[in-house]
């Protein structure tokens, strides 16, 4: 299959907002196997419940692989090349790589990988994503199990906002203006798709760090 840019293996995107959607992206057996790949991940830096700079824990628990991961503590929030206990992150899987060259059509590859995991009852207050060095790189989101909706405004806070649902296998692309939107997890649909055995929502984020 080819989009409407030429680039093989995903259809069109649909657009909102200025944010890419590619809808059903992944097929069951595509799912499935990035699940392998991350267990992977979590064996080798496990999640973890990022604490706030106001000492709240957040209620996503997170990893990462890649050269930098996505951490926060009351030092505050910031990339650094270890996990909290030690280690450097592991490799971003190859499977995940492929994605990101697919959506993107870059030849950079991302820095990090974050994985957010949402357990039941899990959120994410909206935010911006600024701590990159340049938002002229795209950053790639992957969902995988149960659906969200996914809370998506402007650029200033407090501007309107409206909401989609993500499900399992979608994508979503942010570039342009998109890529400073204000954006957020309002809920999860707790054990609404059967991929993680024990219910919950995963989601990758890909980005170009410095
Ligand atoms: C729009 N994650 O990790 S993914 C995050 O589903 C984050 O876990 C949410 O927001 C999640 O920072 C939303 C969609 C997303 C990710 C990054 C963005 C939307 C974005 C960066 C810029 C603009
Ligand atoms: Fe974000």
């Amino acid at each position: 299959m080819q989009n409407e840019d030429g680039r093989p293996g995903l259809p069109a995107p649909q657009q909102i907002r200025g944010f890419h959607l590619y809808e059903q992206a992944l097929d069951l057996p595509a799912q499935l196997a990035l699940v392998e790949d991350l267990r992977g991940v979590i064996a080798a830096a496990p999640l973890f419940s990022p604490e706030t700079r106001y000492g709240q824990r957040m209620s996503v628990r997170m990893t990462s692989a890649g050269r930098y991961g996505w951490v926060s503590d009351r030092r505050g929030y910031r990339y650094e090349t270890h996990h909290p206990a030690g280690g450097v992150w592991p490799p971003i899987p190859a499977r995940v790589l492929a994605l990101w060259r697919a959506a993107t059509g870059l030849t950079r590859d991302p820095d990090c990988c974050l994985l957010n995991f949402y357990g039941e009852g899990a959120k994410m207050g909206l935010h911006q994503d600024r701590d990159e060095a340049d938002f002229a790189w795209p950053v790639l989101s992957i969902s995988l199990g149960d659906r969200a909706r996914f809370r998506i405004g402007g650029t200033e806070r407090g501007g309107p906002t409206e909401s989609l649902w993500l499900n399992s296998g979608d994508m979503l692309l942010m570039g342009g203006t998109a890529r400073l939107a204000f954006h957020g997890i309002d809920r999860v649909e707790f054990g609404s798709s059967p991929l993680l055995p024990k219910g919950g929502r995963i989601n990758l984020t890909l980005r170009v760090v410095d």
